[in-house]
């Protein structure tokens, strides 16, 4: 690996400080403050990463590295993606010789053999009556296309007053003007507000520390919150509720996971309003519960599945919506020479994707990855609560290889210990990820028992510092 070198502050240019080499690779000049500079980073706080950069340089199996050759054990699989572990050569042959041999299909009006494989796939691991998928480039892509098929939907069936969308406090659904609007993360929500999509409201979260703190699993109480449909329904009436859209784990804002019976309820409601009911599965597809979906986990069937992240395992962007055959079939009903749905992207099945799609399906079934989840997943409740009790510390919660540790915030400084935890974690040799005052854990589902020992053990040795 290569050295630490010297480079600039932002304060004092002529000052050499810590840095790091970008490549990974010997001879190459390291990056220096004013290097960092054009690269505007998403969701992160771009002066403060700046000033003490986070540098990852390499990764494999379990573990990232920084240029400087520090081993990071990956306790969130990337970002909720990388489940199969990390540089899988599978992976990486299988994209080199689809570039190889064709770089670039029009997804319009043309089709190349990769898409049809691919969606195959994800179709005979999907729960039984969801068989159509539409191909997209991230999550929050298959969200604003989920919402796009189910309202086309309703028009379609004769019922197009149904426009009305309803999301979820706490939910998040992506940065897309549909998915912000109906998802619950409120400074997403907070500054694009006046431009929200209309129409939109939202089911109460599902999180009481009072009732269900320290929960293994699913936690007892909160069923009845499903019931708040019912309010919405007697609202607005059913006929103008088009679909409601909810991550059966909501991972981005904590890691809450659905009270017992919940989603069950919330299924029959949608059901008897004739409201379509769509999972986000962004992260708890492929394997994150013990199951393909969630939604096999929990035995509720929605009518849409959106997915992404771990369907390439990181490794390209991709993302998916898979719809039960009712509405593909509702589709498929005009002209035949009409085009059906005015929607997709220049990348929608982009062969580079959808050869990291196939070659990661390939990896989870041949190495039996979502049941190696869920038989591991005791172990790892157990290595969770053990954190119970420490400082600060005011729940833990868990779900397959899914978990979130929730501190005490500190007065007036609300996420500044999440993210203190986040960093003093990343020095300490284990990469989480901080959602405010709670540290998500999410790691490959390759995990090993000494692996979630270190991690758990590193992370309590940071709590217990703080
Ligand atoms: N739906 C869900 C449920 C997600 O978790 C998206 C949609 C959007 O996906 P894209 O691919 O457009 O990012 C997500 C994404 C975090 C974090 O801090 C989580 C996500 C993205 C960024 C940060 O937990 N999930």
């Amino acid at each position: 690996m290569t050295a630490v070198s010297k480079a600039h502050t932002p304060d004092h240019p002529g000052k050499p400080v810590d840095s790091v080499d970008g490549a990974g690779s010997a001879g190459v000049r390291a990056l220096t403050r004013e290097d960092l500079e054009a690269h505007w980073m998403p969701f992160t706080a771009n002066r403060n990463f700046k000033a003490k950069p986070r540098i990852l340089a390499r990764a494999k199996g379990m573990h990232y590295w920084t240029p400087e050759g520090r081993k990071i054990l990956d306790g969130v699989a990337g970002l909720w993606c990388v489940n199969a572990g990390h540089s899988r050569s599978e992976i990486t042959q299988a994209v080199a010789a689809s570039l190889e041999q064709m770089d670039f299909a029009p997804p319009f009006q043309m089709g190349h053999p990769q898409a049809f494989t691919l969606a195959n796939k994800i179709v005979k691991i999907a729960p039984a009556g969801l068989d159509h998928v539409f191909f997209v480039n991230s999550g929050s892509e298959a969200v604003e296309t989920a919402l796009k098929i189910a309202l086309q939907y309703h028009r379609l069936k004769g019922d197009a007053s149904r426009t009305r969308l309803i999301g979820r406090e706490r939910g998040y659904h992506g940065v897309n003007f549909g998915g912000m609007t109906v998802g619950g993360m409120v400074p997403n929500r907070k500054i694009w507000s006046p431009a929200m999509v209309p129409g939109v409201d939202h089911l109460p979260h599902t999180h009481n520390l009072e009732k269900n703190a320290f929960s293994r699993g699913q936690p007892a109480h909160g069923e009845h919150l499903a019931g708040e449909l019912e309010r919405l329904v007697g609202l607005h009436d059913a006929s103008n509720i088009a679909a409601v859209i909810v991550e059966p784990i909501a991972g981005s804002t904590g890691v809450l996971v659905p009270p017992k019976g919940y989603l069950k309820k919330l299924r029959e409601l949608c059901t008897k309003h004739g409201i379509l009911l769509i999972f986000d599965e962004v992260i708890t597809g492929f394997g994150r519960t013990g199951s393909a979906f969630a939604a096999q986990e929990f035995d509720v069937q929605p009518d849409i599945i959106t997915m992404a992240k771990g369907l390439t395992n990181g490794s390209v962007p991709m993302g998916a919506v898979l719809v039960k055959k009712e509405i593909y079939d509702a589709f498929m009903t005009g002209p035949e020479g009409a085009i059906e749905m005015f929607h997709g992207y220049t990348y929608s099945c982009h062969p580079t994707a959808c050869a990291a799609g196939i070659a990661v399906l390939d990896i989870y079934e041949r190495e039996g990855l979502f049941q190696r989840a869920k038989e591991i997943a005791p172990y790892f409740e157990d290595a969770v609560h053990s954190l119970k009790g420490l400082p600060g510390v005011i729940d833990v919660r868990n779900y397959g290889l899914v978990a979130a540790v929730e501190y005490e915030p500190i007065a007036g400084k609300p996420g500044a210990r999440g993210f203190d935890t986040f960093v003093r974690s990343f020095e300490a040799g284990i990469l989480v990820r901080a959602a405010g005052d709670i540290t998500a854990l999410s790691p490959p589902l390759i995990i090993e028992k000494s692996h979630i020992d270190e991690l758990v053990g590193t992370l309590a040795k940071v709590i217990k510092a703080s």
